[in-house]
């Protein structure tokens, strides 16, 4: 039995380039709130599609509640059936346009963005088709403006038809398992199996804007800076569509919203210098970290008698990222990585954008004396990026490619799919000074023979994309078996000494670790990140001597990490990120009891007594004490 969603597959998606901004000539509208939802439960999850329930009011179709956006719909409400749901969730929201949107001639372009929505979406603004899109964690768009204009009215009805249903070409992979013993399963049972270990939140996961710009307009922009001696660099490209006649004005500006560097009527890709830049530095690198200039492009164009003006203002660092064989240099300086792995998650919300978790999280994360994190094991949202650049957070940045395990998934279909979410990474995160390396995923099974041509392929492309930028993934398989990390600048490497292998021997940790760099750094001869380590741990579970899942051991367990830590930190260990930020969902197993329990922090932000070792480590790190 088929449930729905395979229709959808192989139809074009649609994504973006620059992060939507209000300007003098762009509008912006959010759509957040609560929006009507009704699960498709029918046995096939098709009747959505079979009956039509884009073409009409929702309320018209069944039975619907209130569901916020952004948020996943699993925690919100009491029915146990939808908190586990595999299939299609139908989302409507009748929204009011300005009128002067309407008009056939406005002269402006409708767009509609969605920030992420997990995992198939398909959107309709009254009934009429506009977007189809595969993958969570990025955004995608579609310009609504015919669909608007040949119709003008005052409301309009937007529908977003929402599959978390995972195949193994889908990333991250996943299967459905149908279960067909009916002495033991109800008729049509069925479950998803994956292999990632986070709880497969879905919905409407961030914000959904409607936008304009005019009908010529900036559609990208790319920025690479660099310096030289006292002479700052911003190497800029843009794109306009809809004319080819067009004159182009960048202007520079300081944080005092001083002109510092401009040209007027320049090309499309150009060179903006300016003397004695202040550069874009890390949190806890120098006093003055994450300094942003913003850069002001205004587009002009003349049709006949009509003209155009857009105006897009895009937040700018000057920095330089370089590899050597040992070290990482920020600006020519060696840069360590002090820092932690997160998740978007907390309770209710689940995956759901949430200004107060993620002010509260940064807050954290400064006083913890972190300068860093990774994205796992997903992008996250593009308001937690611009944070990054503006708080001097330095990220690197994973795509879903998280729980690649199967050989199945290691074919030229899910290899197409993974170099078109790198490709949507890049256009997203480019110009983000915090982004300093890509990591194309997370724990595939490198060793397998796929893993090599899959690996080679898909980091030489992402290089291609951006030549600025180191390119890793992460990688729990030993350093003889490996097939890919030959091909990334960094190893990135996951272990968990003490935990998963040899539980309770807290003795075994400074040996293996020490033979794990030793082993990578001889073979490959690259700088390396611990990636991931840690230990799950009850907070207030309390036991001197310390044994497994009290605080004791995860603070032992880190006190074993670091002996090795700042050895190796003299040669070629460029970073540590602990596993994890804070206890997050899981799916239910026997493994975890109400989810991993890594975090230095609960799922509600309070520290366990790790955070406050790691916290005076991080300090002594920034502070050259340690
Ligand atoms: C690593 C995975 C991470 C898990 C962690 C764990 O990369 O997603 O949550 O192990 O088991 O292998 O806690």
């Amino acid at each position: 039995m088929a449930i729905g969603w395979q229709f959808w597959l192989g139809l074009l998606g649609c994504s973006f380039a620059l992060t939507p901004r209000e300007s003098p000539s762009r509008e912006l509208k959010e759509l957040n709130g609560l929006w009507s939802f009704r699960a498709d439960q029918s046995a096939n999850r098709n009747q959505g599609f079979e009956e039509g329930w884009y073409k009409r009011p929702l309320r018209e179709t069944g039975p619907v509640i209130d569901m916020p956006v952004p948020a996943s719909y699993n925690d919100i409400s009491q029915d146990h059936k939808l908190r586990d749901f595999i299939g299609w969730v139908w989302y409507e929201k009748e929204v009011w346009m300005p009128k002067h949107w309407t008009s056939p001639n406005a002269g402006m372009r409708i767009v509609l963005h969605v920030g992420s929505a997990n995992y198939y979406s398909v959107v309709w603004v009254n009934g009429a088709e506009v977007a189809f899109h595969e993958g969570g964690h990025l955004p995608f768009e579609a310009d609504i403006t015919k669909v608007i204009q040949n119709s003008p009215s005052h409301q309009y009805r937007i529908t977003i038809a929402v599959n978390n249903t995972l195949t193994p070409y889908t990333l991250p992979p996943g299967t459905i398992q149908y279960m067909t013993d009916t002495k033991r399963y109800p008729p049509g049972y069925f479950v998803q199996l994956t292999q990632f270990d986070f709880f497969n939140y879905a919905g409407i996961h961030r914000p959904v804007l409607l936008y304009t710009t005019p009908n010529v307009y900036i559609d990208d922009l790319t920025v690479v800076t660099d310096f030289q001696d006292d002479v700052g660099i911003v190497n800029y490209k843009i794109s306009v569509q809809e004319s080819a006649h067009y004159s182009l004005s960048l202007k520079l500006y300081d944080q005092n919203g001083q002109v510092v560097a401009s040209i007027t009527d320049g090309p499309p890709v150009g060179q903006l210098k300016l003397r004695k830049p202040a550069l874009w530095w890390p949190y806890l690198m120098h006093e003055q970290p994450a300094y942003l200039y913003n850069l002001e492009v205004c587009m002009k164009s003349k049709n006949g008698s009509i003209s155009y003006e857009d105006i897009y203002t895009l937040p700018v660092g000057i920095r330089k990222v370089q590899v050597t064989k040992t070290q990482f240099l920020i600006n020519g300086k060696p840069f360590y990585f002090h820092g932690v792995n997160k998740h978007e998650d907390s309770d209710i919300r689940g995956k759901g954008l949430d200004w107060s978790v993620i002010i509260k999280d940064f807050n954290l994360l400064r006083w913890l004396g972190a300068n860093s994190f990774r994205t796992s094991h997903y992008p996250y949202a593009e308001e937690i990026m611009d944070l990054c650049d503006k708080y001097g957070i330095v990220v690197i940045d994973e795509c879903p490619g998280v729980g690649i395990k199967d050989p199945l998934s290691f074919g030229n279909k899910s290899l197409a799919h993974h170099l078109t979410v790198m490709e949507e990474l890049v256009r997203r995160d480019k110009n983000r000074p915090s982004v300093v390396m890509w990591s194309v995923a997370n724990e595939p099974a490198s060793g397998l023979p796929e893993a090599n041509h899959y690996f080679k392929t898909l980091i030489s492309s992402t290089k291609a994309m951006d030549p600025t930028r180191p390119v890793t993934f992460v990688t729990d398989t030993s350093y003889d078996s490996d097939k890919a990390v030959q091909y990334t600048d960094v190893i990135c490497v996951n272990s968990y000494f003490s935990w998963y292998h040899d539980s309770g021997h807290l003795e075994v940790i400074q040996l293996q670790l020490n033979d794990q760099f030793e082993n990578w750094y001889n073979k490959f001869q690259k700088p390396i990140i611990q990636s991931e380590y840690g230990a799950d741990t009850i907070a207030g579970l309390h036991s001197d001597p310390p044994v497994m899942f009290s605080e004791e051991y995860q603070k032992a367990v880190m006190q074993e990490y670091f002996m090795v830590f700042d050895e190796r930190r003299k040669d070629y260990l460029i970073g540590e990120l602990i596993w994890n930020f804070a206890d997050f969902l899981t799916a239910q197993s026997t493994k975890r009891v109400d989810g991993n329990k890594k975090g230095i922090f609960t799922r509600q932000r309070q520290p366990k007594s790790s955070a406050l070792i790691l916290r005076d480590r991080y300090w002594k790190l920034a502070n050259g004490t340690k």
